[in-house]
């Protein structure tokens, strides 16, 4: 049977990706990531967060990270969740191409790509039985959107609130500025420190 013809293009969906890497030169691979989230195929690069060094969570014993965000516009796919799996895909798939071992929840990384917004979309999406997991993952659950942990972790907020300071992200109570100020003081000013501006190839200082 012939395939239906393809629908009109739909609008393209505002993301925002969180970046984290403690393993190698973080900077250099996170200027390195934002060129290849910007090259993914139909994605746009919208905007890109002010660089931290920030203290680790989680994990303490482990060097600091870099982190930061970006947002980008994105296919919508059939609907959000297959939109937002084929991102997460991609994303898999940058993290691998970097180099990134796995070693364990929370440790340390070369590259970490967290999906942490796709639009005003909530997904939740159950690990495939066995076989076609994207990688050897902990988590029972493949996508989970908004990320799960982006509302109490000021190494995502702070960043995030560079770009989108008064969006109040689907399912939560408060706009991203409140939060990461709530988390500021929970960690403290030593958590997250600024060591960079985007000019458009890289964070200068
Ligand atoms: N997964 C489910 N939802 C998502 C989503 N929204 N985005 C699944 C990305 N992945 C999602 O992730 C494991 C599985 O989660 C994936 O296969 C995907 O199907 P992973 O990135 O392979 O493993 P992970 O990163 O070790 O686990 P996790 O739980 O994602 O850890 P986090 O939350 O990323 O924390 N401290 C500082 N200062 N800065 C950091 O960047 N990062 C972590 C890692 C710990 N401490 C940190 C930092
Ligand atoms: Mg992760």
């Amino acid at each position: 049977m012939a395939a239906p013809a393809d629908p009109a293009p739909r609008t393209p969906v505002r993301a925002y990706v969180g970046l984290g890497a403690n393993v190698g030169d973080a900077r250099r691979t996170l200027v390195a990531a934002v060129h290849a989230l910007a090259a993914l195929p139909g994605a746009r690069l919208v905007a890109v967060s002010r660089l931290y060094v920030t203290r680790p969570v989680g994990v303490a014993d482990q060097p600091e990270f870099h982190n930061a965000v970006v947002a980008l516009d994105v296919p919508a796919g059939p609907d959000p969740e297959r939109g937002a799996l084929a991102l997460l895909v991609a994303l898999k798939g940058i993290e691998r191409a970097f180099g990134r071992q796995r070693r364990g929840r929370w440790g340390p990384r070369e590259l970490d790509l967290d999906l942490l917004l796709f639009g005003d979309a909530r997904i939740s999406v159950e690990r495939p039985p066995d076989g076609v997991s994207l990688d050897a993952g902990h988590r029972d659950r493949l996508l989970v959107v908004p990320h799960p942990d982006a509302n109490d972790r000021l190494f995502v907020l702070a960043p995030l609130a560079d770009l989108a300071p008064d969006l109040v992200p689907a399912g939560w109570d408060e706009a991203v500025a409140m939060a990461r100020d709530r988390r500021l003081v929970a960690e403290g000013p030593g958590a997250v420190q600024v060591v960079g501006e985007w000019d458009g190839e890289g964070w200068r200082v």
